[in-house]
């Protein structure tokens, strides 16, 4: 196999770097992966991701590139083009985007001009930083709106977004977040939209997996534009698409090459096209079915030991639990500490309505794309919850939390990894 071979001449060229490799991997198969954004790519997009396509320049669109010997890039690049179309049901895809935040540039150098105004969830109540935060180039180049959730019931306040579409006339409403546990009313951005006058835009990077199985409504019918990264649920490699109604296929597609990047990175988009092929098989949609199954376990296993969830469960593949009922004095930033002590991975997050600092935050964001691709089921669930309950209820204990992290160690070992 392709990747053996890498690894023995990886050995051998360079030892340091290949025992950074074995950690990591021994590190991956060793601890529960619950950061929500994360997961584990079959072997499948792993070779493809470190295939002989990274040695390639092809600047352009198939049939209409800079540099020749280019004819394997633009297979492999309208391959995945269909597949995306398909997956998504969509008129337009654009597999270039080298990450997230550059399929939202796409748009964004396609649609607005500087100085322009949009309108986007806040960062604290779940948004992402490439939807106008200040110090983000979206936050520097346009006047920046933002809604929010409720506080009655933390779900987005659908009042809120209409009154400020109306006082701020954007031109683009942005949808979409990357800490947000519940269902997107899509047809009610659409309407405020519509009365507005404001193009929409969905980055549905965290729940990309969901829509393409089904599992969640798509923005596709209701958005001008669709944009996410491929390695969340969608479980790809690390990497952008951008989508779009037809009649902006011209505008993304120039607004990416030349607009905002050079040469491709031929092999990740060979990786995006085997992804977007595995999720076109029904096996991804029982994974997607099992990631929901899993999240409303976790969550319920949790509520069960007392912990509150921002707007009180999940709907999706991530839920927010909030540190201040019950553990008052433990900042999130503390709680992601002792977790990984104890072989957990999960993220510090402002939850809505937060008294803290980012780098403090009240709350942790969990996730259960990665530990379903490893085959748990709701049955371990419990367990899970359990495991972070006696963490953070020893305060970090240095001897309660070695006592999780064998036990976690003892679960991980009874789940195989891709590949293994
Ligand atoms: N950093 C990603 C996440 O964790 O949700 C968003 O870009």
């Amino acid at each position: 196999m392709a990747s053996s071979n890498v690894s023995s001449a990886l050995q051998k060229a360079d030892p340091d770097v290949f025992a950074i490799l074995q950690r990591e991997t021994k590190r991956q198969h060793d601890t529960l992966e619950l950061i929500a954004s994360e997961n584990h790519v079959s072997p499948a997009v792993l070779e493809a991701a470190g295939s002989v396509f990274t040695n390639k320049y092809a600047e352009g669109y198939p049939g209409k590139r800079y540099y020749g010997g280019c004819q394997h890039c633009d297979e492999v690049e309208s391959l995945a083009i269909d597949r995306a179309k398909k997956l998504f049901n969509v008129e337009h895809a654009n597999v270039q985007p080298h990450s997230g935040s550059q399929a939202n540039q796409a748009v964004f150098l396609a649609a607005l001009n500087p100085g322009d105004q949009i309108l986007s969830l806040n960062l604290n109540h779940g948004g992402h930083l490439s939807h106008g935060m200040k110090v983000n180039i979206s936050g520097k180049w346009f006047n920046v709106a933002q809604y929010g959730v409720s506080q009655k019931d933390e779900r987005i306040d659908m009042a809120e977004v209409r009154r400020q579409a109306r006082e701020t006339k954007p031109k683009l409403i942005i949808t979409g977040a990357s800490a947000y546990p519940r269902i997107w009313d899509w047809a009610g951005f659409a309407e405020i939209a519509e009365e507005s006058g404001a193009l929409l835009m969905a980055d549905v990077a965290h729940i990309a997996g969901l829509i393409a199985a089904g599992l969640h409504p798509s923005p596709v019918p209701t958005s001008q534009f669709v944009t996410t990264t491929t390695h969340k649920t969608l479980r790809g490699p690390r990497a952008g698409l951008t989508m779009c109604k037809g009649d902006w296929a011209k505008k993304i597609d120039s607004a990416i090459f030349p607009g905002l990047q050079g040469g491709p990175l031929m092999h990740i988009i060979a990786a995006k096209a085997v992804a977007f092929g595995e999720a076109l098989r029904p096996e991804f949609k029982q994974y997607q079915q099992q990631i929901l199954t899993n999240a409303k376990a976790l969550a319920e296993a949790l509520m069960k030991h007392g912990y509150r969830l921002v707007s009180g469960g999940t709907d999706n593949h991530l839920m927010l639990l909030d540190l201040t009922s019950g553990h008052a004095d433990v900042t999130g930033a503390m709680a992601e500490k002792w977790l990984e002590t104890a072989g957990i991975i999960v993220n510090k997050n402002m939850i809505p309505f937060d008294q803290r600092k980012p780098m403090e935050t009240s709350g942790l964001r969990l996730g259960t794309p990665a530990v379903t691709t490893r085959g748990m089921q709701a049955a371990q669930m419990p367990t899970i919850a359990g495991f972070i309950h006696r963490t953070l209820s020893s305060n970090g204990d240095t001897k309660a939390v070695e006592k999780v992290r064998s036990e976690v160690r003892e679960l991980c070992d009874q789940f195989k990894m891709p590949g293994e």
